[in-house]
């Protein structure tokens, strides 16, 4: 399903660990750095288990007996579902989520790269990619209209398990980052807008990506043009993190103020933590509060005939394929069966 020839391998900055000019410069060339295994394996599998419980308890995955594999066993859902959020509100409360933008390998990263005072926001993100469900993968987008404030601001991704290529890692469009802010139209897939990528970027730049590990970072600023692959496993769903840190001293929005959705308060996220260490750490650091500007969106958001005919296909392909999928696994557990349980895709 992805067209995994388009792309060309993205290039690790291993090597660069610790010169915070070279980092700089790397990311200037290249729009993106990306490390391999640096963040510590035990850390990053903790997260995923708790993810992943999290989406077993209200039903998403199947617990037993191959939590850890992530096997979707709903329909696909997207931002906005119910049942996605019924899921996301109970990662959004895991401890390990949000302190792992402050793991000491990864603070040290973005602050060789955006400097000394380089914090994350409060706001953190989780993607919970459903397999097959190609109409919500991440569209191209540049992070800045999203978050507005500062324009130096960094995210950094971070796959929460082994993604290869196959179960939808990220992509990001080398050189973009120096074409300034592209336009907007809507998409179904996460943040719900996309970038209007001209002719020229796409003739001149090249797309780039990798078959992602545990343990390992994407790091890009608020300009960069970057979008996930499809997730075309069968089963399996793919679950990632992402955090933007900017220096202090710069604007940020409300927006990055609270948790990602707004349905929790601060209080609700702490409730069951163990340690206040990371809660309201950002109270005492030094930022403005900028206004969050309406940039508009290319298409009108009149929801139009084609609209809805193009969302009643989106659902019937995506309950079709949740069926196909539902047969597969009620072969696999039925009595008698020689099936064997799917692997996720090797690294
Ligand atoms: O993980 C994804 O698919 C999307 C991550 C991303 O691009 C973002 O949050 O801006």
């Amino acid at each position: 399903m992805n067209n995994y020839w388009a792309f060309l391998p993205m290039r690790s900055s291993n090597d660069l660990l610790g010169d915070a000019a070279a980092l700089r410069a790397r990311l200037e060339e290249d729009s993106y750095l990306y490390f391999h295994k640096v963040l510590d394996d035990d850390k990053i599998l903790a997260l995923r288990k708790k993810m992943l419980l999290a989406l077993a308890g209200k039903g998403l995955v199947q617990r037993t007996p191959f939590l850890m594999h992530g096997i979707a066993i709903t329909p696909p859902a997207r931002e906005g579902d119910e049942l996605f959020f019924e899921a996301y509100d109970e990662v959004q409360k895991i401890e390990e989520f949000h302190t792992l933008a402050h793991d000491e390998m990864l603070l040290a990263i973005m602050r060789d790269v955006l400097g000394p005072t380089a914090f994350p926001h409060p706001l953190k993100i989780a993607r919970l990619g459903f397999p097959a469900h190609y109409e919500v993968s991440t569209p191209p987008h540049q992070d800045f209209p999203n978050n507005q404030g500062t324009e130096h601001l960094t995210a950094s991704w971070i796959p929460a398990g082994n993604c290869p290529r196959e179960l939808g890692g990220l992509a990001v469009l080398r050189g973009s980052h120096r074409y300034g802010h592209l336009p907007l139209t809507s998409h179904l897939g996460p943040g719900n807008r996309q970038a209007v990528v001209p002719p020229e970027l796409l003739e001149g730049l090249r797309w780039v990506t990798t078959d992602f590990t545990l343990g390992d970072v994407l790091v890009f600023p608020a300009l960069t043009v970057h979008a996930s692959l499809h997730n075309a496993s069968e089963f399996f769903m793919r679950l990632s993190v992402d955090f933007r840190y900017q220096l202090e001293g710069e604007a940020l929005t409300d927006i990055v103020l609270h948790p990602h959705f707004q349905r929790l308060s601060w209080d609700d996220v702490y409730a069951g933590w163990s340690s206040d260490r990371y809660q309201y750490y950002w109270k005492d650091l030094d930022y403005t509060v900028a206004p969050f500007e309406d940039l508009g969106i290319q298409r009108t958001l009149d929801i139009t005939a084609d609209d809805l005919i193009a969302f009643e296909a989106y659902k019937q392909r995506s309950t079709a394929r949740f069926e196909r999928r539902t047969a597969r696994l009620a072969a696999i557990v039925g009595e008698g069966s020689d099936e064997t349980w799917p692997e996720p895709p090797p690294d």
